[in-house]
């Protein structure tokens, strides 16, 4: 049997960290692109030259040229700009519409079975650039934003209460903005809802710091997180590499689930080896349900934006 190839495009911060994941987990024959020289090419070979050390033996190659991402079966997209200091995500729009429908085209012509995860920000427009240039199935383009976000929700709560990350289990739904929705009565520790445990107050300043945690990082480190962005879309490489069937909230294209008819937004899905094999629709209070409108409606709003930068067909 063949290994798998995957395809990273983009070789900054995520799409390096995405290799050396790839190359840990054994995933498969790995391929970075960018458009800047010796980028690709440099990572490539440092990364390459761990894998004595590592005991991983996959082929890596740095490139500039789409015809080596030929045949790939997950291609994980990271080009673009990301936020600098002071930056909303949606201030990207533009520029990386650009970068995303010549990415897509590449992607359609040279690797049309793949599986695609975008990550690229503003993550919602983003991927769903890339359902309207490739056309491929829904099944096969999705985004990452939700396991990110579901992780530092995590996180926060499992700080708050001095328990491993192990025992929490939380979604964040809706748009990769500031108003994305974490989904309080769907967090739980250890089978025990977290309202029993954390007062509201608290939990309304967790939630709140969930929704700034991307702007946290960039206030750091003047650039975007790059660890764990890279980590959530392995998850979801995996679940579908290895037919996981792991049910994880990603952007999808809903098509009348949640209300919301033809873009990407956050929810959960059943990822397995058919890629997007389900959409789960969940009940939300009234409280999370107005909150993950309102979400859904800055999407619809950037989306359209984004139709603006569409090559005419
Ligand atoms: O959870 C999430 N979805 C995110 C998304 C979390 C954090 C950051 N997120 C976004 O991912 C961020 O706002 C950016 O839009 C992307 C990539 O972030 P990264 O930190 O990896 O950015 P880098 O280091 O600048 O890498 C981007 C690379 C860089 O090497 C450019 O040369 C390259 O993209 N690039 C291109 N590659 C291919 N083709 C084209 N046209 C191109 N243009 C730039």
């Amino acid at each position: 049997m063949a290994r798998k190839k995957i395809a990273l495009i983009g070789s900054g911060m995520i799409g390096g960290t995405l290799a050396h994941l790839c190359a840990l987990k054994r995933l498969g024959d790995i391929v970075l692109f960018d458009v800047v020289e010796g980028l690709p090419q440099g990572k490539a070979l440092d990364l390459l030259e761990a894998g004595p050390i590592e005991g991983f033996d996959c082929r890596i190659v740095g490139t500039n040229k789409y015809d080596d991402i030929e045949g790939a079966d997950v291609c994980i997209v990271t080009a673009g700009l990301p936020r600098k200091p002071g930056m909303s995500r949606d201030d990207l729009l533009q520029v990386n519409t650009k970068i995303m429908v010549e990415v897509a085209s590449n992607i359609r012509d040279r690797a049309p079975d793949a599986f695609v995860i975008v990550i690229t920000n503003p993550l919602d427009a983003m991927v769903t650039c890339m359902h309207r240039i490739t056309r491929f199935p829904k099944q096969r383009v999705v985004g990452q934003a939700g396991v990110l976000d579901s992780a530092r929700y995590r996180a926060f709560v499992a700080m708050e209460l001095g328990v491993s990350v192990d025992s929490v289990q939380a979604i964040v739904l809706g748009g990769h903005g500031d108003d994305m929705v974490p989904v309080r009565s769907y967090c739980h520790v250890a089978g025990i809802p977290v309202e029993r445990l954390i007062a509201p107050e608290r939990l309304d300043a967790i939630e709140a710091r969930v929704r700034q945690a991307g702007g946290e990082i960039v206030n750091l480190l003047k650039i975007s997180a790059y660890y764990s962005p890279a980590h959530a879309a392995i998850q979801m490489a995996e679940a579908y590499l290895l037919d996981r069937k792991q049910i994880l909230p990603c952007a999808a294209l809903l098509e009348g689930e949640y209300g919301v008819n033809g873009f990407f937004v956050g929810v959960p899905v059943l990822i397995g080896g058919r890629g997007v094999e389900r959409v789960i629709e969940i009940d939300l209070s009234p409280a999370e349900r107005k909150a993950f409108d309102a979400s859904v409606a800055h999407v619809r709003e950037l989306v359209q934006a984004m139709e603006k930068f569409l090559p005419a067909t």
